[in-house]
């Protein structure tokens, strides 16, 4: 299944045949002090830092989150999203809770954004599906649902199911809902990384959609982020994942290993540009 995304003028497409697409996770104001303090003074210079520095170093899509607290999303997104585009070519992420600052900012944005995203709560469904519609979005579906978060693969996989269901009955295509199995952090619960493994294998054999997670989440609390990270993002790609959310500086070495290894990198054309450039 194909997915296309566009920026001003570049389309990204994802397939599920690979190569693994990297969308990137920095424009993100968690533990990020220097970017709250400089959006609170609306200066983008470190915004266009964040994105350039990702885009260098492998991001395909650039997830883009600028909530934080007191924060204008509504206002503040959009402008964020017109900042990145008059810089960078590349897709864009929305990320935010706020269906009102997703709506203003694919007001703004030009090309084919991807919502982040729609869950299978009815108010996520019914305030989110028509905006996508309406815009021509593509959406990342949440394995969660009214009843909250279940740690049954097999549930997850009946809210993966019931998102792309009514997403195709709203007018959006089937292939532009990329199903999202819910990355935890496995200090907190030791099952979390083998419930989510599960779940990208069984929405990938089953739905055969494309397939993203917040791949970094896992490893909050714990030190040696990096290989757990490294380790989790290996297998999770041999399982389906598609177009991890991920820190490219970190993680673009080991998706270019895990695509070589796969057999979706003929001559290792890809894994060795990567070496060499970062040499
Ligand atoms: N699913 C979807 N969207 C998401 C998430 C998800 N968006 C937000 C989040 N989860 C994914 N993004 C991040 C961004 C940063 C980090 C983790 C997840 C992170 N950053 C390091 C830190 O906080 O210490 C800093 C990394 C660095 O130093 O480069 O951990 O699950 N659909």
């Amino acid at each position: 299944m194909i997915t296309i995304l566009k920026g001003r003028s570049k389309e990204v497409v994802i397939d599920t045949e690979g190569p693994v697409v990297i969308i990137g996770e920095s424009i993100n104001p968690t533990r990020r002090k220097k970017l709250v303090s400089t959006l609170q003074e609306h200066n983008f210079d470190f915004v266009l830092e964040l994105a350039k520095n990702q885009i260098d170093e492998g991001a395909d899509v650039l997830d883009v989150n600028v909530g934080f607290p007191g924060v204008d999303d509504v206002k503040l997104l959009p402008e964020t999203v017109k900042v990145l585009q008059d810089n960078f070519d590349v897709p864009l992420c929305l990320d935010s809770p706020n269906p009102a600052a997703i709506e203003a900012a694919l007001r703004a944005a030009e090309g084919k954004c991807l919502i982040n995203s729609v869950n299978g709560e009815e108010r996520s469904l019914q305030s989110l599906l028509p905006i996508a519609r309406e815009f021509g979005a593509a959406i990342i579906g949440l394995c969660m649902d009214d009843d909250g978060i279940t740690h049954d693969p097999d549930k997850r996989l009946s809210i993966a199911e019931k998102i792309i269901e009514r997403a195709v009955r709203e007018g959006i295509k089937a292939e532009d809902v990329i199903i999202d199995p819910l990355a935890m952090a496995v200090s907190a619960d030791p099952r979390a990384c083998i419930v989510t493994l599960e779940t990208i294998r069984l929405v990938h054999q089953e739905l055969g959609h494309n397939i993203t997670q917040g791949a970094s989440n896992i490893s909050f609390g714990l030190p040696d982020r990096e290989s757990l990270n490294a380790a989790y993002m290996a297998m999770s790609i041999f399982n389906g994942l598609t177009c991890p959310i991920a820190n490219p500086e970190k993680i673009t070495s080991i998706v270019r290993a895990a695509d070589l290894v796969l057999g979706r990198d003929d001559y290792a054309v890809r894994f060795v540009d990567y070496f060499q450039r970062r040499q």
